[in-house]
């Protein structure tokens, strides 16, 4: 642990050149503040049901989004120029970068980070180059890490981007294409340990199909497992002990992506004897592109008891792709942190922002703005699940609901004692059902007094 004071860390994180100018430290100043550079809900260091809010959410900032999202878009040209982008110098650009995003992460007091390989350094079309790239910016985030005390949630490589990838990556029907992804995970699982991140991902945007025409997909999946078979295998070798993690998402930039949603991740996964080393992390987008709720979601993996980590953000209720908007919804984000909580919180992972500030929010500040926004509305949700879990008949409801599987033939039945003719023979003597209300809107109503 770094004995550093909040604003020591900042000192020598910002270093000589600072970034972020006139935004000092980000603090915790309560509900009533009227300062919009404040927290009003997270307060690292307040313990709420046994665990500080900091170790609750564990919260990471997403490079990709946040270092080299530009506001570009398929329509427009870059709205967003970040100050090291005109050294000439590929090592020199990546540090000052670097030092640009350790200077935010600690100003906002956000305990992680996460990248893939290309965020960090600039990638060429040259393999062999990319591992000395990668190899070399990692020895510089170690450093910044070792200043800052900020850790590495997860690690990833970026197996969509590049044109050689457009036909997939590990499920390519091209074997070469599957090996020059391998030359990327292995350098990327390579800086993952180096760094001890404490998970590394897998999100398969080009892992599925365009057209079922020419695709042989029972094949695809076959090489999918193969592969993080033997990424698995290869991360254990070198030393690392943190999950896996599938990412589910249906489609975007595929039509049809194989790691679709959490069941169906699940299922490849108990198929391919893969559930050791893998968990879920469970994105809010995705979750609804799938037409799932984000909570529906959540609950699927913590049955399977796969509930590893979260990509925070949020989709717009008027278009159907991933928007991946800051999280603001209070309801949405209430009824996630009672599934977290009820199942004890993370399983080795955290709240990674997959979100970006909008194209037109251009000033420095909308990325704290933002930050500051999406952090405090967990904050809020933990404090208020944990109020409904304690302090309401939320959870007594809900288990009232199968009483009549506690005791007597319902509980025969769960312990498999009753045949099918039992089962006759006991509603033929019982007779019919009484209805039982479902209480919903009154569930409902319980989460909005809370909150
Ligand atoms: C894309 C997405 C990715 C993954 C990491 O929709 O969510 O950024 O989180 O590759
Ligand atoms: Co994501």
């Amino acid at each position: 642990m770094s004995v550093l004071t909040h604003e020591e860390k900042i000192n020598v994180t910002v270093g000589d050149q600072e970034y972020f100018k006139g935004i000092g430290r980000i603090n915790y100043e309560g509900p009533e503040t009227d300062n919009p550079l404040a927290f009003r809900w997270y307060n690292p260091e307040k313990v709420v049901a046994g665990k500080t809010m900091k170790d609750w959410l564990r919260f990471a900032c997403a490079y990709w989004h946040s270092f080299n999202g530009n506001g570009a878009d398929p329509f427009g040209l870059p709205t967003h120029h970040f100050a090291w982008e005109d050294k000439k110098d590929v090592l020199e650009r990546a540090k000052a970068k670097a030092d640009a995003a350790f200077e935010f992460i600690t100003k906002l007091g956000i305990p992680f980070y996460c990248f893939h390989d290309v965020d960090v350094i600039d990638f060429t079309d040259d393999p062999a180059e990319n591992e000395k790239r990668l190899a070399a910016i990692a020895e510089y985030l170690k450093e910044k890490q070792k200043a800052s005390g900020v850790q590495l949630l997860w690690g990833t490589a970026n197996l969509f981007s590049h044109p050689k990838y457009m036909n997939g990556a590990a499920t390519n029907p091209d074997f070469l294409v599957v090996a020059h992804a391998a030359v990327q995970v292995k350098a990327a699982l390579d800086a993952t340990v180096a760094l001890n991140g404490q998970n590394y991902v897998f999100w398969g945007g080009r892992e599925g199909y365009m057209s079922l025409l020419n695709t042989n997909m029972k094949r695809e999946k076959e090489h999918l497992a193969m592969f993080l078979r033997k990424a698995a295998e290869y991360g254990r070798s070198i030393g690392f002990k943190g999950k896996f993690f599938i990412e589910p998402k249906p489609c975007e930039p595929s039509k049809h992506q194989y790691d679709y949603d959490c069941e169906t991740v699940i299922g490849f996964l108990r198929q391919y004897d893969l559930l050791d080393d893998f968990s879920l992390n469970i994105e809010v987008n995705h979750a609804t592109l799938a037409g799932h709720s984000f909570t529906h979601e959540l609950q699927v993996a913590a049955d399977a008891g796969l509930l590893g980590s979260i990509d925070a953000n949020r989709g717009d209720y008027q278009n159907g792709w991933d928007t991946d908007q800051f999280p603001n919804n209070i309801n949405e984000i209430t009824e996630a942190m009672l599934i977290i909580m009820e199942h004890g919180g993370f399983q080795g992972g955290g709240i990674n922002f997959d979100a970006k500030r909008r194209r037109n929010s251009t000033d420095p500040e909308d990325l704290f703005y933002a930050h500051i926004g999406g952090m405090d509305v967990f904050a809020r949700a933990l404090i208020i699940a944990d109020n409904i879990l304690q302090h309401s008949e939320y959870k007594e409801l809900r288990k009232k609901r199968y009483a009549s599987f506690d005791s007597g033939a319902g509980a025969d039945f769960e312990k498999g004692n009753l045949s099918l003719t039992d089962l006759r023979n006991y509603a033929l003597s019982m007779g019919q059902p009484k209805p039982i209300s479902g209480k919903q809107e009154y569930l409902e109503n319980l989460i909005n007094r809370f909150i």
